[in-house]
């Protein structure tokens, strides 16, 4: 008999969600998107967890098989208070982004105010400490994702500056000190009649393949219901990721289940990271219904192949 075909490409866990509240050990809201590494054999994800206040701080998961986690008893990262952040930062710190580069993990992450979104880069060496070093985007921005390595000698990142009737496309920037950013330039665009019609941005820190540069970014299409947040890929060259090799037509995960179909906001599933395994497989992290994490496997070749379609 022919292997029943699922209706997505990725593979969910059977244990999702991975986290939700009952997991926090600080009294909050909820907990959803989150950025994954892996050092060792340690699995670590950065979350973002938004408070009884409304605003979202960042807090740190550990886990030794990529599935169970245990949350460390305090936020690792808070809204500033004082000093030059504050101002940008009053209405929380969202989605962040890890990438490991040059010895560092960066985080970027979305600073919300009244001013509107603006993209910040931090880092820190453990994970118990983190140090903001600028703020790197104009308001009206966010999605920022850093690629592991230098590109010709300058470090790159996409980005979401917001568009005209509050859509927007992924950019594609440079810079020599990770601070002042320039050479931008538009890489993808929402795709009229498509899952992802109405707004996409950047979701995981790009993978370096031998096909390319692999961006797994999320979109949505609006429905007479509100947004439906999907995931997607979109594969750039090595030499010059500004140049797109392919796009996925199809989504390769869509809200289907009790727990990315309902919660604070209905309809998401919303990357913010993966982490590839030796064997090549790998485990995308995501927020579900922006009320809990989730993660979902599919193999390195498969993403590539459907992509390339
Ligand atoms: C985006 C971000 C995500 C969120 C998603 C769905 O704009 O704010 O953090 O998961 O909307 O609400």
């Amino acid at each position: 008999m022919a292997k029943k075909r699922g209706p997505d490409l990725l593979h969910r866990w059977e244990g999702n969600p991975i986290l939700t509240i009952e997991d926090i050990p600080f009294r909050c809201n909820t907990v959803f998107n989150g950025s994954p590494v892996k050092i060792d054999d340690e699995y670590l994800i950065l979350l973002r967890v938004e408070g009884q206040q409304g605003y979202s701080l960042l807090a740190l998961a550990r886990g030794d098989d990529g599935y169970h986690f245990e949350v460390d008893p305090e936020p690792v990262m808070m809204p500033a208070k004082t000093g030059p952040f504050a101002t940008y930062e009053s209405s929380g710190l969202e989605d962040p982004r890890v990438t490991f580069l040059d010895e560092t993990y960066y985080v970027l992450y979305t600073a919300a105010s009244p001013y509107g979104s603006r993209i910040v880069i931090a880092k820190t060496k453990n994970f118990k400490t983190y140090k903001r070093i600028g703020i790197i985007s104009e308001p009206g921005n966010k999605d920022g994702v850093l690629f592991p390595e230098k590109i010709n000698g300058r470090y790159a990142r996409l980005d979401r500056p917001l568009g005209s009737f509050n859509s927007g496309c992924i950019w594609i920037s440079y810079s020599d000190d990770l601070i002042h950013w320039g050479h931008h330039s538009p890489l993808i665009e929402p795709r009229p009649g498509y899952w992802d019609a109405d707004r996409i941005g950047a979701s995981a820190p790009p993978i370096k393949t031998d096909q390319g540069w692999l961006e797994i970014y999320h979109g949505f299409k609006m429905t007479s219901s509100g947004p439906i947040y999907r995931m997607g890929t979109v594969l750039m060259e090595l030499e010059n990721p500004g140049r797109v090799i392919a796009r996925c037509d199809e989504a390769i995960l869509s809200p289907r289940m009790d727990y990315e179909r309902v919660g604070d906001v209905n309809n998401v599933v919303f990357a913010c990271g993966a982490i590839v395994e030796p064997d090549k497989q790998v485990k995308i992290y995501y927020g579900g219904a922006d009320t809990s994490l989730c993660v979902a496997t599919v193999d390195l070749n498969k993403l590539i192949e459907e992509t390339l379609i």
